[in-house]
């Protein structure tokens, strides 16, 4: 297999020819001949299905145990990761500031999973499968946005365990953690405080209105010209 790094930051993703591979232009993306998939956890499921061992532990056949691993994967994806995205990316990249209510959905997410760790050392049962694998890819970057995990005593255990135990962690995930650490959080720590933040919709809201009142005349042509210094002062992606 090889891995081709695509540049988020200067929008290879976004680049023709990557848009033709994938139209939704997500990262990763897996391309085999002619069959293209993505979606992180849909391509870890076919590799191991493709390319794993006979009965892999990783997603066994047994069926109970095939679905927890989809139930704790959806969990990630739809409630977990999601409640990250909800206070932490959209916070990070501009578009909306973090409250209180979205940290207590974002707390009781990982309060959940520290819950399905009470009895068992890995996320879906004895051994460790694709459902640790991708939760500790979230894990790991709650943990380098600054999330405080020792309140949930059986995660941060875990995710050493991960760090430990997981094949690739070092080369794979830990990469990619310190680069999100060097372009996302401490940019984000440059921002003072939680005021400073001007959201992508209220630079949006407050240009439009100064663009419509120097149409109807209310304020001078002059402010034409600090409309568009805003709109290039406040770069929030
Ligand atoms: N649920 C998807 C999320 C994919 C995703 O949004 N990836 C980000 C990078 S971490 C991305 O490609 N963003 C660029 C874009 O959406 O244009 C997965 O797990 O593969």
């Amino acid at each position: 297999m090889n891995l081709i790094p695509v540049d988020l930051v200067t929008k290879e993703h976004l680049k023709p020819e990557f848009v033709a591979i994938n139209p939704q232009h997500t990262l990763p993306t897996l391309v085999k001949d002619d069959f293209v998939l993505w979606e992180s956890r849909a391509i870890m499921v076919y590799l191991v299905e493709t390319f794993g061992k006979e009965d892999d532990p990783l997603f066994p056949k047994d069926t109970e145990k095939q679905a927890l691993i989809n139930q704790r994967l959806q969990f990630d994806m739809g409630t977990l990761y999601q409640a990250f995205i909800d206070q932490y990316i959209n916070w990070f990249f501009g578009y909306s500031k973090k409250t209180e209510k979205k940290e207590k959905i974002l707390q009781e997410a990982i309060g959940f999973l520290d819950t399905f760790l009470k009895n068992s050392d890995w996320v879906a049962g004895d051994s460790l499968t694709l459902a640790d694998i991708s939760l500790a890819a979230s894990i790991s970057t709650f943990e380098v946005s600054g999330i405080d995990l020792n309140k949930h005593g059986n995660v941060s255990k875990w995710l050493q365990r991960c760090k430990d135990k997981m094949v690739g962690y070092k080369e794979i995930n830990q990469v990619g953690l310190e680069r999100f650490k060097t372009i996302v959080v401490n940019k984000m720590n440059k921002r003072d405080s939680q005021t400073d933040l001007v959201t992508t919709e209220e630079v949006f809201t407050a240009t439009e209105v100064l663009k419509n009142a120097v149409k109807a005349k209310i304020i001078g042509e002059e402010f034409s010209d600090s409309i568009n210094k805003i709109n290039q002062a406040v770069s929030v992606h």
